[in-house]
Order: structure tokens, then C-alpha cells, then sequence
């Protein structure tokens, strides 16, 4: 753990303004919905914003991102614009797929945030065909991959690490380890204690870390990172988190020990970081305060704007649906 590479005192503060946008935005996409304001399927990521804030650190624009239903978070983390989202989020012609794919078929190419999707372990073989697309391409891009624990049981995984080894392919495949898939835990779904140990079967490099602390997070994936892109092959990252609020809005987690959630409640990875940043004189309460109404106040005019566009008209329906348009 030691070897890897530390972020600076800009990447820390960076990584906090990236866990705290995906925090302000999702507890604003519940209190929306609660109000019945908004209208969607949502899975809250709150408690592993750390994973994908400290992750995109290393990538840029030009860099590939495939994630899952719960991957609001990561496409925030990988610079989503927020009107956009909320706009694809209200169902609005203004979203990124004209309100016609809402929380689940997030996609927005120019910032290489390429696609949320409901089919578990599906970001996998995308993302590896990125990756493919990546080496061709030889500009030094990575494709990464994020994907649940529950995932690394379904076929598509083992397809996917196997190709992506052999091809040497860019491939980050980031497990965002939350121990439950659905309502069951990761103890009664494996017989291994450690899913990174599964890359030993398909020969590529696999670790798993503290997806809630930021250095650990930030060290991992730039370790990764930086050798796909120098054409050194895949990384299996399992990044340990909790998910906060159940598998969707209205589980109360009541499959979970009640002394597991209240101990990982305790440890809420996004205040820590800002006690820490405050500590290590990173920034002041100002500093911090500034940052946070400013991103507050992004979140209000994207919402704003998203309930003052229009939803999309019918004729809207087939378009971008089907290769050619049906008569
Ligand atoms: C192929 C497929 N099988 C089953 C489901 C139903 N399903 C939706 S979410 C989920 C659990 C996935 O858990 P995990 O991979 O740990 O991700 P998490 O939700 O914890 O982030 C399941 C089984 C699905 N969407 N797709
Ligand atoms: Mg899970």
C-alpha cells in the first residue's frame, strides 16, 4: 500500500469538491423525489462518493467511463453536467438523451461518461470494448469499468477480465465492494473472502483497498491507471464502502445487522474528509463553506432549469431509438 502514489493537497481538496457535489446532488435528487417533484428510478450511492471523487483524479474527458444503475455518483465524480443530468433525470428534451433514458441510460460522450446501465454486470463488456477501441486508437485512453460486488458473480465478469487479459486491454474494473447485492450479503453469495483475488485466475493484477479512504482510493487507481496506459494491462480494484440507504429508496436495510450499519454510518467517509482537510490545513472553514454554496447553488439552477423545459413530444419517441427511423 505503501508504494502508491499520494495525491497533493490540490488532488485531496479536488476529491472533497467531487464527494461533496455527488452528496449535495443526491440529497437533493431524494428530497425531489420525496416531494414527488421528480419521477424516477434512483439508487442512492450515498457513503461511496470517496471511490469515484479520488478515481477520476487520473482520467480526463478523453477517457472512458461504463457504470451501473447506481452510478449516478461516478458520472457526477467523471464531470456529468449537472443540467444535463437533471434534465435526463425530469424526463426533459433538454437531457442528454432527451429524457428518454433517464437514471439508468445516463450518457454524455463529451466527457467520455459513457453509459449507466440496469442489466447487472453489463458495464463490464462495454467497458472492455472500449478498451479495445482504446488500444486501437493508441492514444493511451483507459476504459473503466464500475460494477457491485453482486456482479462478480454473473458471467459477463469472468468474459470480460479473461479478454481484457489477454488483449493487455486499458481496462480498469473498479468493484465498488458495498457487501450487499440486493438484500443478500457478499458472505452468502461467495466462498472468497476477497473478490481482487479472482484477477489470479485470468493473470492479470487484482487488489482490494479502502474505497472510503481517499489516499488509499487515489493511490490504487493512479497505480491502475498509469499502467494501462503504459500498455502494462487490466487492474481488478475492489474498493470496500457501504451503501447508506438500502438498495433503493424505501429498503430500510433491515437484512443488515443493525451494529453494521450503525458502524459504518459513524464512519461517513465525506465529512471525514472535510474534518480532515480542515485538520492538515488543506483549506478553511471559508474556503469550504464558498465551495459548497457554490456547488449548492449549481444544483438549484440545474433543477430549475430541468423543471422549466419541456418534455419531449411524441415525435420524439422513436427518434435516436432505431438505427433508421421506422416509417
Ligand atoms: C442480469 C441481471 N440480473 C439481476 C438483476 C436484478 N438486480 C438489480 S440490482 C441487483 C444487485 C446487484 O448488486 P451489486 O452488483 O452488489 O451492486 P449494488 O446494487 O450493490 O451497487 C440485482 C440482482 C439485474 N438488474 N440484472
Ligand atoms: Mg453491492
Amino acid at each position: 500500500m505503501s508504494n502508491y502514489p499520494m495525491p497533493s493537497s490540490d488532488q485531496l481538496l479536488d476529491i472533497y469538491r467531487r464527494a461533496i457535489t455527488i452528496k449535495l446532488n443526491d440529497e437533493r435528487i431524494i428530497r425531489e423525489m420525496k416531494s414527488g417533484r421528480l419521477v424516477t428510478p434512483y439508487y442512492s450511492a450515498r457513503g461511496q462518493e470517496i471511490i469515484p471523487a479520488s478515481v477520476m483524479q487520473s482520467v480526463t474527458d478523453d477517457d472512458y467511463l461504463c457504470t451501473i444503475y447506481r452510478g449516478t455518483h461516478d458520472m457526477v465524480a467523471k464531470n456529468f453536467p449537472l443540467d444535463v443530468m437533471w434534465a435526463e433525470l425530469a424526463g426533459r428534451v433538454t437531457g442528454s438523451c432527451k429524457g428518454k433514458g433517464g437514471t439508468m441510460h445516463l450518457t454524455h460522450p463529451e466527457t467520455g461518461s459513457m453509459v449507466t446501465t440496469g442489466i447487472v454486470g453489463s458495464s463490464m463488456p462495454i467497458a472492455t470494448g472500449l478498451g479495445w477501441a482504446a488500444k486501437l486508437n493508441g492514444r493511451g485512453q483507459v476504459s473503466i469499468a464500475s460494477f457491485g460486488d453482486g456482479a462478480c458473480n454473473i458471467g459477463a465478469f469472468h468474459e470480460s477480465l479473461n479478454f481484457a487479459g489477454v488483449f493487455d486491454l486499458p481496462v480498469i474494473f473498479l468493484c465498488q465492494n458495498n457487501l450487499y447485492a440486493e438484500h443478500t450479503s457478499m458472505a452468502k453469495s461467495t466462498r472468497v473472502d476477497r473478490y481482487s483475488k479472482r484477477a489470479a485466475g485470468y493473470g492479470i493484477e487484482g487488489v482490494t483497498v479502502n474505497g472510503n479512504d481517499p489516499e488509499e482510493m487515489f493511490g490504487a487507481a493512479k497505480w491502475a491507471i498509469d499502467r494501462a496506459r503504459a500498455g502494462e494491462g487490466p487492474t481488478l480494484i475492489e474498493a470496500m464502502t457501504f451503501r447508506f440507504n438500502g438498495h433503493l429508496l424505501g429498503d430500510p436495510g433491515e437484512y443488515i445487522p443493525k451494529e453494521e450499519y450503525a458502524e459504518n454510518l459513524a464512519k461517513d467517509p465525506v465529512p471525514a474528509l472535510r474534518k480532515r482537510l480542515l485538520d492538515k490545513s488543506v483549506a478553511d472553514e471559508v474556503a469550504l463553506g464558498a465551495m459548497e454554496a457554490e456547488i449548492l447553488a449549481r444544483i438549484n439552477a440545474a433543477v430549475k432549469a430541468a423543471y422549466a423545459a419541456e418534455y419531449p413530444d411524441v415525435t420524439e419517441l422513436k427518434r435516436d431509438v432505431y438505427a433508421a427511423e421506422l416509417a
